[in-house]
This record gives C-alpha cells, sequence and structure tokens, in this order.
C-alpha cells in the first residue's frame, strides 16, 4: 500500500517535471491537448463520452471528424456514439433532434438564419445533454467549432444557452499570393498553393488551412494577388482553382478569385477592355460561364482598378460603377459578387492622397449593382500603424461596403514583430461616423444596420505562408484568428478574442494568460510608439518598406515619399488637413470634423495627422511636442524591452520551442525598434534643432548611419 502511494506521487512529480510537449505552431489554435485541469476534464468526460451527431454530407462529415479528434484529444477518450436519449451531446439540425425540437424557440430559429447555431444544456431521460443545432449543415460545422472553443477554453458547460450567427455575410481572406508562389507582402515564406502540382495533388494543409478559416467563420479565400496575374484564368489554372474549392467546400469557403481589367486585351486578344462594350461584355460572360463549370458555387472576382498602375475602367473613360457593373452583370446569374476596392490614388491628381478615394466613389454612392460590394481599407492611407477610419464608411449610404484590414504585417514589422492587431480594427470598427446620427459607428455600417438591401461583409489580407507555423510569428496567428473572429462579430473585443486565443494556443493558466494578454493588448500601441507617433505615417524606408525612412524625397510619385506625409520642416511638423491645409477633414460628418479638427479635442494619436504643428507646441502632457514625440520613441523602444523580460518570466508555461523562437523574434524587434527611434529621432532633430532631452540615452549612430543602411533581399517583394 506504502509502496503504491509513493509510486503515485512519484509518478506525479514525473509527471509535473516533464518538459512542455514541444510543438512548432502548425496546429495553430486547434491543439486539442487533453484538458489540463483533471477535475474539469472528468466533468466533460462524464458529459460528452456519448454523442449523437447523424452525417448525410461531406460538411457534416467535416464537422463530426473535427468533433470527434477534437474530443478524444481534450477528454483523452475516444466519445461513443449512442442514440439521442443516451447522449450527453447531440449535434444535429433541428430536423433530426426528434423531441429535442420543442425546446428550440422558433424566434432563436429565426435568428440564427443559414449560418447560425445554437447550443444549449437541456435536461432529458433524466440527464444533462448538450444540444448543438442549427437550421444548415454549415450551422452545425460552426457550432461544432464553438463547442470545441468552450472545452478548450476551460468554460463550464453545464448550462450553456448559445445563440449565435454572423454579423457580416462575406469573410473573406485575400491572398497576395502570385502563380510564382512569391507572395506580395508575405512575411511567412511562400504561397501555400502548390499551382504546379495542383490539381492532382491536394496537399493535407489546404485541409487544415480551410479547418482553421471554418473555426472562425471565415467563409471566402480569395486565392491570388490584386495585382493580378491574367494566367489565372486559363483553362489550366482553372482547373486548379477547381482543385482548391473541392478541398474548401465541405468547410463552407468559397473560392475567389483577382481579375485583372484588361484581361480581355490581354487574355482574350480584343482590342479593348471597354466594359462599355459589347465584346468585352461577351469575353466576361463567357469566361464567368466557363469558371462556372469548374466551380458551381464560385464566389467571384475581387478586382484593383485603376490603382497603382492597374488597369481599369478609367483607362477607357468609364467609372469603377461601370467597370465593376459590367463584371458583376456576368457574375449574377450565377449569385457570384463583384468586390471592387476603393483603393485608388494617383500622383497626377494634384490633392492629398488621403482624399481621392472618397472624392471617387462619393459621387458613385447608389450606382453599383446589387452583387457589387466596394471594399475599403480600414484608414485612408495605407494600412498604416495608426490612421483615423477611412471617410467612405459611412459616405455611401446606398452601396454595399466591406472592410479590408492587413493581417500581413507590411507597416507593422513583418513577421518579425509581435503586434497583435485587434486593437487596430477595433478603432476603426468602433469609430463613431456620425454619418447616421450617433453611435453610427463603422461597424454598424458594416453590419448594414441602416440598409437592409446591402450586402456585407470584411476582408483581411492574409499572413499566411509555408513557414510551419503559418503566419512566421507565433503570435502573428493571433492576427488570422482575430480578423475571423471580428469578421464574425465586429462587436467582439479585443480582450476577448486574445483571452480565448491565448488559451487555445498555448495554456490555459491564469498566470500566463492575464500577463500574456496585457502584453498582447498594448503591443500595437509599443509598434504605433516606434514607428509612427502623434498620427505620423507613412515614413517607412522605401525600400521594401522595411525599418525606418523619414528621409525618403526621391522616389517616381511624391505620393509615395515620406516626407510627402510629414512635412516636416524649421517651423514644424504634421499633415495640415484642416481647412487651413487640404481639408480632407470636410469628409467627414461635422462632428468628426470638429472633433479632429479643434486641437482642445484632437487626440494626440491623430495630431500629426490632422495638424502641422510648431516644434514648441504645448502638448497636454505640458511637454513640447518635440520633447513629446521623443518621449514616445523612447517609450516605444522601451516597452519591447519590457515585453522581452514578461516574456523570459513566462517560461514555465511555454514549450521550448515556441518558447525559444518568440525569444529570439523579440531580440530582433527591440533592435528594429531601437533603430526606428534612433533615425527617426535623428533625422526630425535636423528640422526641430532642439536636443534630445535629458535622461534619454543618446543615440549610438549618427543620421549618416542609419541613411547608409541597405537591405537586400527583403521578404514580400513578390514578383508577380
Ligand atoms: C497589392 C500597398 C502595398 C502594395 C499593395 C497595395 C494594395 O501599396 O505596398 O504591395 O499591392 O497596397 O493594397 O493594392
Amino acid at each position: 500500500m506504502k509502496l503504491r502511494l509513493i509510486t503515485s506521487i512519484a509518478l506525479i512529480i514525473l509527471l509535473q517535471a516533464q518538459p512542455l510537449k514541444a510543438e512548432n505552431g502548425y496546429d495553430l489554435w486547434l491543439r486539442y491537448l487533453p484538458v489540463a485541469n483533471a477535475s474539469l476534464r472528468s466533468q466533460y468526460q462524464h458529459s460528452l463520452s456519448h454523442y449523437f451527431f447523424p452525417v448525410g454530407s461531406d460538411r457534416l462529415a467535416a464537422a463530426k471528424n473535427e468533433l470527434i479528434s477534437g474530443l478524444t484529444g481534450l477528454i483523452a477518450t475516444k466519445p461513443q456514439m449512442a442514440p439521442v436519449a443516451q447522449s450527453g451531446l447531440v449535434i444535429a439540425t433541428i430536423d433530426k433532434i426528434g423531441p429535442l425540437k420543442k425546446i428550440v424557440s422558433d424566434s432563436s430559429l429565426k435568428t440564427i438564419g443559414d449560418e447560425g447555431y445554437i447550443i444549449k444544456t437541456v435536461s432529458q431521460a433524466g440527464h444533462l445533454t448538450i444540444l448543438v443545432t442549427a437550421k444548415t449543415d454549415l450551422g452545425i460545422l460552426y457550432g461544432t467549432f464553438n463547442l470545441l472553443r468552450l472545452l478548450q477554453t476551460g468554460k463550464a458547460i453545464a448550462s450553456l444557452n448559445i445563440v449565435e450567427y454572423p454579423k457580416t455575410m462575406y469573410r473573406v481572406l485575400d491572398h497576395w499570393d502570385n502563380p510564382v508562389r512569391t507572395v506580395e507582402r508575405g512575411y511567412a515564406g511562400f504561397s501555400i498553393w502548390n499551382w504546379h502540382k495542383l490539381p492532382g495533388y491536394i496537399d493535407p494543409r489546404y485541409i487544415d488551412y480551410a479547418r482553421a478559416n471554418a473555426s472562425v467563420g471565415i467563409n471566402g479565400s480569395v486565392l491570388n494577388n490584386v495585382n493580378a496575374n491574367i494566367q489565372m484564368l486559363t483553362p489550366a489554372y482553372l482547373a486548379k482553382v477547381k482543385g482548391l474549392a473541392d478541398a474548401f467546400r465541405p468547410y463552407g469557403i468559397k473560392v475567389y478569385l483577382s481579375v485583372k481589367f484588361s484581361s480581355p486585351v490581354e487574355l482574350g486578344g480584343l482590342k479593348t477592355a471597354d466594359p462599355l462594350d459589347a465584346d468585352v461584355k461577351k469575353w466576361w460572360q463567357d469566361k464567368v460561364n466557363e469558371i462556372y463549370q469548374y466551380i458551381p458555387d464560385f464566389g467571384g472576382f475581387l478586382v484593383k482598378a485603376n490603382s497603382e498602375g492597374q488597369p481599369g475602367p478609367q483607362t477607357y473613360g468609364r467609372s469603377h460603377a461601370e467597370g465593376a457593373n459590367m463584371l458583376a452583370d456576368a457574375l449574377a446569374p450565377h449569385n457570384g459578387i463583384v468586390m471592387w476596392r476603393a483603393f485608388v490614388y494617383d500622383d497626377k491628381v494634384p490633392d492629398d492622397r488621403a482624399k481621392q478615394a472618397y472624392n471617387e466613389f462619393k459621387p458613385l454612392d447608389g450606382k453599383f449593382n446589387k452583387n457589387v460590394i466596394v471594399q475599403v481599407k480600414n484608414g485612408p492611407i495605407d494600412f498604416q500603424p495608426r490612421e483615423p477610419f477611412h471617410p467612405l464608411f459611412g459616405a455611401l449610404p446606398n452601396t454595399s461596403t466591406m472592410l479590408e484590414v492587413q493581417l500581413t504585417q507590411e507597416y507593422l514589422g513583418f513577421s518579425t514583430h509581435l503586434v497583435y492587431e485587434a486593437p487596430l480594427f477595433k478603432e476603426c470598427l468602433n469609430a463613431d461616423t456620425y454619418t447616421q446620427g450617433k453611435k453610427s459607428t463603422v461597424a454598424r455600417i458594416l453590419e448594414g444596420k441602416y440598409n437592409a438591401e446591402l450586402i456585407t461583409g470584411m476582408a483581411g489580407v492574409a499572413n499566411i505562408g509555408t513557414d510551419l507555423n503559418w503566419c512566421g510569428h507565433p503570435f502573428a496567428q493571433a492576427n488570422w484568428y482575430c480578423f475571423g473572429r471580428l469578421a464574425w462579430d465586429p462587436e467582439q473585443t479585443a480582450s476577448a478574442i486574445a483571452d480565448d486565443w491565448l488559451r487555445m494556443t498555448f495554456t490555459n493558466d491564469n498566470r500566463f494568460i492575464a500577463t500574456m494578454k496585457q502584453e498582447m493588448l498594448q503591443s500595437r500601441e509599443n509598434t504605433v510608439n516606434y514607428m509612427t507617433p502623434l498620427g505620423l505615417h507613412h515614413i517607412m524606408s522605401a525600400n521594401g518598406h522595411y525599418g525606418p525612412g523619414p528621409w525618403t524625397d526621391n522616389m517616381s510619385r511624391a505620393d509615395w515619399t515620406a516626407v510627402y506625409y510629414h512635412k516636416a520642416d524649421a517651423a514644424g511638423i504634421g499633415f495640415d488637413r484642416t481647412r487651413t491645409g487640404s481639408n480632407a477633414l470636410a469628409q467627414y460628418s461635422p462632428e468628426v470634423q470638429q472633433y479632429f479638427e479643434n486641437l482642445e479635442t484632437c487626440p494626440d494619436e491623430y495630431l500629426l495627422w490632422f495638424h502641422h504643428l510648431a516644434w514648441n507646441y504645448k502638448m497636454r502632457s505640458g511637454k513640447t511636442l518635440w520633447d513629446e514625440m521623443v518621449h514616445h520613441y523612447y517609450m516605444g523602444a522601451d516597452s519591447v524591452k519590457h515585453m522581452q523580460q514578461v516574456w523570459n518570466s513566462l517560461e514555465a508555461y511555454v514549450d521550448h520551442e515556441r518558447f525559444t523562437a518568440v525569444k529570439q523574434l523579440m531580440a530582433i524587434q527591440y533592435e528594429e525598434a531601437v533603430r526606428w527611434r534612433d533615425a527617426c529621432v535623428l533625422y526630425f532633430q535636423t528640422f526641430s534643432k532642439q536636443p534630445i532631452p535629458a535622461g534619454y540615452p543618446q543615440p549610438e549612430h549618427d543620421l549618416a548611419y542609419y541613411r547608409a543602411l541597405r537591405f537586400p533581399n527583403l521578404p514580400g517583394q513578390g514578383v508577380n
């Protein structure tokens, strides 16, 4: 007896002393390790060891596979099938749950629509049963993933009552992937689409990609770069696209393609791509019909037109609406849509770049077909670390509008810097446009609250590549994850999403969660501070957008330089977008205009976006603008050092492989943050002519040193 006790104690000590299983990050947030809390695990075992899950489609089979592999891992026991009455877990569409149907109210069924689901703890035959039900197989798939998430995050399941449905319709990842497998602005290896081996070889990774997307409700994938290659529309590539579409279908993911507006000329041999030309229309109709022969549920097209050298309808004197509608007409009979990007600007237009998209699209409000959705970046320039919300949100009340955010960290330290982007996305989503009165936030506009006729959606530029851990940085996975969760429900908080992600990706240990969640939530602000504090923007190096380049003044286009944006001079710094300057503010509602125009109310975060201010301008803190700017740069770099210390203190909670990966990346992040800080402070000092305030260490090198640095062969420079 004694011996047995000693042996058990020894075993427990041995188990506790075992290093955490090495992980390479490939499993993302779908790890399904045994629930660590033994009492919770036995509760889950008790409730979920017998299940009822009828399967009559590939989609349900996918959901059931996920359930079984998930449960087997989490409760460390393979669950057994049983009839409804003897099951602790019933997962089935509403028509298949027998007497349990009466527990589900008509109103909740109406609420969930075709993609939503209900998870409810009910009492039947003297025991508790978890019911997951929906009207469709897709609802069941999403409900199954949610149930698994509840278990992965250690939630109590004794009295569940969840009624969930997505608040937007099109929740799409945009891949900027080229046929040669480079990825424009991709920092996690090459494209995961192995075009050469498709369609014959379906890499298991495609299925894992689809699982991960479905787990957060993403329902579309634009496979190729918006700077589109016409090859994608050739029969050989359409057959490959079909291979991916077939692989993704069980997971509710439709495929879309980016198309080049000049395809009728370049691929079809026509003399023009004028959208009003009869032959052009016919060419697109034929092409679209051909695509649907391959892929009957093809999603539609994404188009970058008349932007950064891409052809478009304006090349032929036609408007964006005329171009988009021509494609929309071809897709409409098949229920396809056109996602038409509003990311347009032209250096030949002598106006502030921040105003150009609004100027082009505002007059077109109401002129787009029903199956066109205008895709608008979160801010008016280009995915900068911080931008105010785009003035087009709320300005197109009769046009379907979707938000485009960038998951890949083109301007946020590539895949080296730990930047959790949900706070950035939320800043845009929570912004009050006042276009429909107080609280007409971007989120509510995107959800279609003000015009039920419109289609709705969110797009995220993917940060996925062939790196073993998908996104290059273990924490960059959180950006893929939070995008899906926010596209599903823009009202969710960055904190709640980080909490779930950390629990699923690392551990449920509250000491780790509380500490690391705070770091994640602060991480974007850290990066703003060491890159572009106080509303500065677009001061990165012209060379691949890597590192600082506030001195950049000699590009083929003025609107690609840094000096165009910061306008530093002896008098001060910042872009005057008030009525004394470009008056970009006039594009917002009067309430927003006043808020940003008035220096009393304009938050420090947006100061230099909207105002050109003297170096000695007195800030709220009491410091001069110069001193405050320096302070932010130093605070930003110091916060990375702090994050390193925090991470080091958490070693016991993380497996060695991922702990070391993050540790190394943080060391590089710190070096780069210091470089950003020193280069920017030294450069702006040439205008302010003021010293770095006492107490801050002097930069290690002079400005000439930073200006002379060169970084050849940067990632993300996709060859198209
Ligand atoms: C795909 C920025 C990026 C480009 C990108 C463009 C866009 O300018 O640097 O690489 O092109 O945005 O969103 O179209």
